[in-house]
């Protein structure tokens, strides 16, 4: 075996695997034994094998953190390593459900990985009300909100000088329109897109792979299959806590030390919630989120 040396994963098939290499861009690979599984922004090391052409990924480097998608008994598994930012999509259709943003949030910091929230397809008029108001509060909160159409171009050079410099995955719902924001800046890139069902309004899953696309400008944006529902992995009440910013401040001024802030007197959150210093809307939606994600399933 020679030593090509360390790469990073554009994308894992199965079988194969693609490896940006120093001087071989997007190497095919194969995977060293079974119990392997990189994902899209691993950093691996690859050996060629001699007298092939063979390469072969023979160990996964220590990430710095990863995202993982979610599966419906609410089991979490990593689907890409080693990022800066989380762009969380949402569209005017399909719109979101009421705590999918916030559920993006608490993931996204319990990860430690900041977030940021587009709002894509802009030119098919206004979101909900309710839908506006929620993105003007995470405004105030201080996440950054884009609010885009790649159909129309509107937002879009406030977004692509946003996206330099960084590895950012982009994540939602099936049809939101992630892989269309990706190809608005890669034109040049053959990457598959597709009209919501007509039934159902929903998307149907374009994109099977978490793929890694190079920026012209630096910095890689990471396409992943949606979800339609996305719940949150089964947590610590705690840390469903800590992913609503604006509690972070209060958390430890309650009178019980184990208290939920749902229903307990003495409780520094309900108290902010009374008084105004904490949006209702986003207490009842980490509410909500807890009993969901306490609820066996
Ligand atoms: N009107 C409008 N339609 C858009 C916009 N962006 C994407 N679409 C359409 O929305 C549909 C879904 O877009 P995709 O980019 O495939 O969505 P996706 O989020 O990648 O979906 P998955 O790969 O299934 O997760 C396509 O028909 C797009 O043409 C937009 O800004 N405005
Ligand atoms: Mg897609
Ligand atoms: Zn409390």
């Amino acid at each position: 075996m020679i030593d090509p040396g360390i790469g990073t994963v554009n994308v894992n098939f199965g079988r194969q695997v693609r490896v940006d290499l120093p001087e071989k861009p997007d190497t095919p690979c194969l995977i060293r034994g079974r119990s392997l599984k990189p994902v899209c922004g691993d950093w691996v090391r690859v050996e060629a094998v001699a007298g092939t052409q063979d390469h072969v990924i023979v160990e996964i480097l220590p990430e710095k953190n990863h995202f993982v998608r979610v599966d419906k008994r609410r089991t979490a598994y990593k689907i890409a390593a080693n990022l800066d930012q989380v762009w969380i999509v949402a569209a005017v259709n399909p719109a979101p459900s009421r705590d999918l943003i916030n559920s993006y949030l608490v993931a996204a910091h319990a990860l430690d990985i900041q977030p940021a929230i587009i709002m894509n397809k802009m030119d098919l008029g206004t979101p909900d009300a309710e839908v506006v108001a929620q993105l003007n509060r995470l405004e105030q909160l201080g996440y950054p909100v884009f609010r885009l159409s790649s159909k129309s171009g509107e937002g879009m050079d406030a977004w692509r000088e946003a996206t330099t410099q960084q590895t950012q995955i982009l994540v939602g719902q099936s049809g939101v329109g992630k892989s269309s924001l990706i190809r608005y800046l890669l034109p040049d890139r053959p990457i598959e897109t597709a009209a919501l069902a007509k039934l159902t309004g929903k998307g149907a899953h374009t994109t099977t792979h978490t793929r890694r696309h190079a920026l012209p400008e630096g910095g890689w944006l990471i396409d992943s299959p949606g979800v339609w529902e996305f719940g949150i992995w089964r947590m610590p009440a705690e840390q469903i806590a800590e992913g609503f910013i604006e509690f972070r401040p209060r958390l430890g001024q309650c009178r019980f030390n184990d208290c939920s802030h749902i229903h307990e007197p003495g409780c520094a959150i309900q108290a902010a919630v009374k008084n105004g210093e904490i949006a209702r809307a986003r207490w009842e939606s980490y509410a909500r989120i807890l009993r969901t994600s306490s609820q066996t399933g």
